[in-house]
């Protein structure tokens, strides 16, 4: 359906390199909606939430000190497959291993410096998108462009 939701954030170092405005670009030029975005400095208690899944991996302690090393902004995009396109357009986890043309692909080296984050799937965006917003901060609107978009 075309209101897929995914969360996708630009990490500490996407904010700090001056990579926001890209990453939003190339969401908006593929076509899909901005619902929700924000810039933030969330809780070491938020992004071991956020990054639950992942708190018996040895890198854990590390990814949550980088999370921690700047304002993040946070946003919520919408249209078709989001979840599983977003996470084409941001590249594979390991930099070296993104495609030129990915985010990762294109601004990255090291996988725990690697820009940004994306929802793996329709369950993890639901999970993501109402740790990160409230309710009344995910905006419902009409896309001029959604006739032009979508057949
Ligand atoms: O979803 P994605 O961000 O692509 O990867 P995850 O497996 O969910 O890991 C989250 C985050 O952890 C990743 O973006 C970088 C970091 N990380 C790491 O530092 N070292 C690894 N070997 C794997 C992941
Ligand atoms: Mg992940």
């Amino acid at each position: 359906s075309a209101n897929e939701q995914t969360f996708i954030a630009v990490k500490p170092d996407g904010v700090q390199r001056g990579l926001v405005g890209d990453i939003i670009s190339r969401f908006e030029k593929r076509g899909y909606k901005l619902a929700a975005i924000k810039l933030v400095t969330p809780s070491k208690e938020h992004l071991e939430k956020h990054y639950e899944d992942l708190s018996d991996k040895p890198f854990f302690k590390g990814l949550v000190t980088y999370m921690l090393s700047g304002p993040i902004c946070a946003m919520v995009w919408e249209g078709r497959d989001a979840c599983k396109t977003g996470r084409m357009i941001l590249g594979a986890t390991n930099p070296l291993a993104s495609n030129p043309g990915t985010i990762r692909g294109d601004y990255a080296i090291d996988v725990g410096r690697n820009v940004c984050h994306g929802s793996d799937g329709v369950e993890s965006a639901k999970k993501e998108i109402a740790l990160w917003f409230g309710k009344d901060e995910v905006i419902s609107y009409k896309q001029s462009q959604f006739d032009w978009i979508y057949e």
